[in-house]
């Protein structure tokens, strides 16, 4: 072993001489007790599980009940990504764009490993550091990579075991050389010297997440909640694959990844983006409704898609991840039974509630909540007392992280290095008026203007305000690595390239589960149901159903979806399907809000596109 490899307590299958040196580096910096590489086999996990049991961060759940399985419950400042600390700090601000924190890269350097007060300067301080070695795609497929997390948390180490394949196949794969994307990641809370640690370490007023996109690093500081502190995921996935993929010229999508199969034994595959908390996980995971015999569908993911064009000029997609780290509230046996099943054993649950057997409740897992519990913050909560005060049992941005190994609906493709070829794109926001259940879209650029424009209702998942609209270009908003407009225009060449290579692009549809009723209650019942929109938009690809022209694009009447087994009316279907021109106009004022707040290199059919929606409204 190498003195370096030796200072690192590096085990000697690693080779790869800049990630020792640069662990090195990372240790003089950040000063951990100790240095802890990761094998990513089942002991570590348990054994790592166990600690954290041990330490107080975690509750093992009843065996009986849960099997291998988890409860960790968050401080209260740290339970959701915090879109106003995460920072994009490329060289020019221009390349970050108006919609992403910019922060010039020595500036930051100097806050977070340089300066006198530098952040990270000595922040794991009497904790261990966890070096985390993952694939994000399947081992040495040509559309995956690799990065190294360094944490000082094993919250993060078991969940990045769930969530990536993670540990000494990742060393094999690295090589000698291999390249690999190096993530540091803080709680940002040093222990001294007989110092009690609490049960969720982070640092309540202080929180960086930084991305330097230029050399592909990424900074978390403070947090270790999901997304800030998996950096895998929203981090790598997309916000520094993004920007890989606008220089390789491929694509990385806020999107899930799911197969249909017909009973005629055809199989399509469908790339879905939907806002966080929108409903992903739910329609990755749907189960065809009544009057759907013989249909199926499969899971390959349920957050994040990796879409290259292949040499056939198709576009072939993986999903980088090998987990689900899902909204747990809202999810029960009748909104997402497949979910259900893949959360029997083996999960890791974060700010749900603890029954007194020793099991997990959310609201709505149950029609009857249990008579008692102990709620995410550790006070006692029953249904009495929610009544009263409206405190949640659950955090409504509680999470389960799981395997996607435990889905039972997990498509036989999910893990195929070559990925799948897209057959169509969905967009949809969360929109309780204006937007219709289902839009085709004419063309390319017509499909990137419904993607450029989507607006959605915000969520629990980002901290801050819920509930108001705001604009999420391709549910892209919080995760673009770069340049929005440079984005958009990204997608359009990429398109024009396809056609001209002869190739048939997927087509484009958008969609809106979420209209309400007068009664401000969803009109469609979304979830399985959402199968006769998906049987549509095939029939469409397939060139059979019909539908008609609007302003935007095409949708079905009511003739044209199969109602079989469902009631729904007429005036219910025209009531989600409908366009108001007076709403569609006042939405076409926050389209042009956008453009103008995007107008740095944006590209000009977007606004062509616009011009042509008004005349087709006004006429
Ligand atoms: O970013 S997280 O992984 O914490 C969840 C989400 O917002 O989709
Ligand atoms: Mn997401």
């Amino acid at each position: 072993m190498t003195t370096a490899a030796a200072q690192v307590n590096a085990p000697a299958y690693v080779k790869n001489t800049k990630l020792i040196a640069w662990v090195a580096e990372m240790a003089a910096l950040l000063q951990p007790k100790d240095i802890y590489w990761c094998d990513g086999t089942t002991e570590e996990y348990d054994r790592l599980c166990a600690q954290l049991v041990a330490a107080g961060s975690f509750k093992k759940l009843n065996p009986e009940l849960r099997p291998n399985s988890y409860l960790a419950w968050t401080h209260p400042s740290d339970v959701a990504r915090v879109e106003d600390r995460t920072f994009i700090c490329s060289a020019r601000k221009e390349d970050a764009g108006p919609t992403n924190n910019w922060c010039d890269p020595a500036e930051m350097r100097a806050k977070l490993q340089t300066g006198e007060q530098a952040l990270f300067k000595g922040a794991m301080k009497g904790r261990t550091m966890y070096v985390v070695p993952f694939s994000m795609g399947p081992l040495g497929s040509d559309i995956a990579h690799i990065g190294v997390e360094l944490s000082d948390s094993a919250y993060v180490a078991v969940n990045m075991k769930l969530m990536t394949r993670m540990g000494k196949g990742v060393i094999d794969v690295l090589g000698a050389d291999g390249e690999f994307v190096p993530c540091v990641h803080t709680v940002g809370a040093p222990l001294e010297e007989g110092q009690k640690d609490s049960a969720w370490p982070c640092n309540p007023d202080t929180k960086y997440i930084v991305h330097y996109p230029e050399t592909r690093e990424i900074w978390s500081y403070g947090s270790g909640y999901g997304g800030n502190a998996l950096l895998g995921k929203k981090c790598f996935a997309l916000r520094i694959a993004s920007t890989m993929g606008r220089d390789q010229g491929w694509l990385a999508e806020h999107m899930l990844l799911l197969g249909v199969t017909n009973p005629q034994g055809q199989k399509f595959h469908v790339a879905a983006a939907f806002p966080s908390a929108c409903g992903k996980t739910n329609f990755a995971m749907l189960i065809p409704p009544q009057g759907y015999n013989g249909w199926k569908v499969t899971t390959i993911g349920d957050d994040i898609a990796w879409v290259k064009p292949g040499k056939d000029g198709r576009l072939y997609a993986i999903n980088p991840e090998a987990g689900y780290f899902g909204v747990a509230p809202g999810t029960n046996t009748l909104t997402n039974p497949n979910c259900m099943r893949s959360l029997d054993r083996d999960v890791i649950f974060t700010n749900v509630a603890l029954t007194p057997e020793g099991d997990v409740w959310w609201e709505s897992m149950t029609d009857t909540p249990p008579a008692r519990l102990t709620d995410w913050q550790g006070n006692e909560w029953t249904p009495e007392l929610a009544k009263q005060t409206g405190a949640k049992a659950a955090h409504p941005n509680a999470r389960f992280t799981v395997a996607a190994t435990n889905n039972p609906a997990l498509d036989a493709e999910w893990d195929n290095p070559a990925g799948v070829a897209i057959d169509a794109f969905i967009f949809g926001g969360r929109r309780s008026t204006t937007v219709p259940l289902v839009t085709e879209a004419r063309d390319w650029t017509e499909g990137v203007y419904m993607a450029a424009t989507m607006g959605s209702e915000t969520t629990a998942a980002a901290f801050g305000q819920q509930g108001v609209v705001r604009r999420d270009p391709f549910a892209m908003l919080p995760f673009m690595g770069y340049n929005m407009s440079d984005y958009f225009q990204h997608w359009l060449t990429l398109g024009s390239k396809l056609q001209a290579s002869g190739a048939q692009t997927p087509k484009i549809f958008c969609v809106n589960w979420f209209r309400k009723g007068a009664d401000g209650k969803f009109v469609w019942p979304g979830y399985g149901e959402n199968m006769r929109v998906l049987e549509w938009i095939l029939g469409r690809i397939q060139g059979q159903a019909q539908g008609v022209e609007n302003a935007f694009g095409i949708s079905p009447t009511y003739e044209d979806i199969n109602w079989n087994g469902l009631n729904f009316s007429k005036e219910q279907f025209q009531s989600v399907i409908g366009i108001d021109t007076a709403a569609w106009q006042q939405e076409l004022k926050l389209h042009d809000e956008l453009f103008t707040q995007l107008s740095y290199h944006l590209p000009a059919e977007l606004p062509a596109t616009k011009a042509k929606i008004e005349q087709r409204l006004a006429a």
